[in-house]
């Protein structure tokens, strides 16, 4: 059995998305952000860092969302929603996987925060500004000539880096990078995530901005 410790607006819609996508049975725990945004303190009981997603796999207690895909993905997909491994797209999914996480999503949660805390400090900001530019033009980039980051079809590292294009386009910092708000709408629109959305309840990430 799969349970899911989810919290509102978070990273863990992404793991009830995948679940979707892949048909699989789940149990869903909800938790609701406390006034400050934090994570509730129950989900401390789940696992020591208490954020979300948090997942229990046959008594398997897993954190971080990159990860738990990939499990999901290797353990339970029978190669959907992931290219061959003896292929040049195989290398580019895992790529995008871990950079999602990795390198984009730092940038982009600190962009989100600078305001939140009124931090105007000019070397702050540039360096944030140009930091948010090189990513946002990469990730367009990766876009050029193809709808899909690893290959020719959907595979989990769409469904991972959505949530980083959701977050830019909650900061308004996706600007006029048409292949990133394409991309949007065609991976929104699937079945699966418009379920995901209705069994984990209502999302949007610019409730977490102050
Ligand atoms: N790198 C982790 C990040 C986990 C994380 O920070 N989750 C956020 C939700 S998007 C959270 O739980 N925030 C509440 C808190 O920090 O208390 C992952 O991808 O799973």
């Amino acid at each position: 059995m799969i349970t899911v410790h989810h919290l509102n607006n978070s990273k863990s819609q992404r793991i009830v998305w995948l679940l979707e996508e892949l048909g699989l049975d789940y149990r869903l725990e909800f938790y609701r952000r406390e006034p400050t945004l934090a994570a509730p303190p129950e989900m401390r009981d789940v696992h020591p860092l208490g954020k979300a997603p948090i997942v229990e796999i046959d008594g398997q207690v897993m954190a971080e969302s990159g990860a738990i895909i990939e499990y999901i993905v290797q353990r339970y997909g029978n190669g959907q929603l992931m290219p061959a491994p003896d292929t040049a797209d195989y290398a580019r999914y895992l790529e995008v996987l871990h950079y999602a996480e990795g390198s984009a999503n730092p940038i982009l949660l600190i962009s989100m925060m600078f305001p939140m805390f009124g931090i105007d400090n000019p070397v702050a900001t540039g360096f944030l500004t140009n930091a948010v530019k090189l990513h946002l033009d990469y990730i367009e980039g990766m876009l050029e000539n193809r709808d899909y980051f690893a290959g020719d079809r959907f595979t989990a590292a769409d469904l991972h880096i959505t949530f980083n294009l959701q977050m830019a386009q909650a900061s308004n910092l996706i600007g006029d990078r048409p292949r990133m708000l394409a991309f949007l709408d065609r991976v929104t629109g699937r079945p699966a995530y418009l379920r995901a959305i209705e069994k984990g309840g209502p999302f949007d990430l610019t409730a977490n901005r102050r």
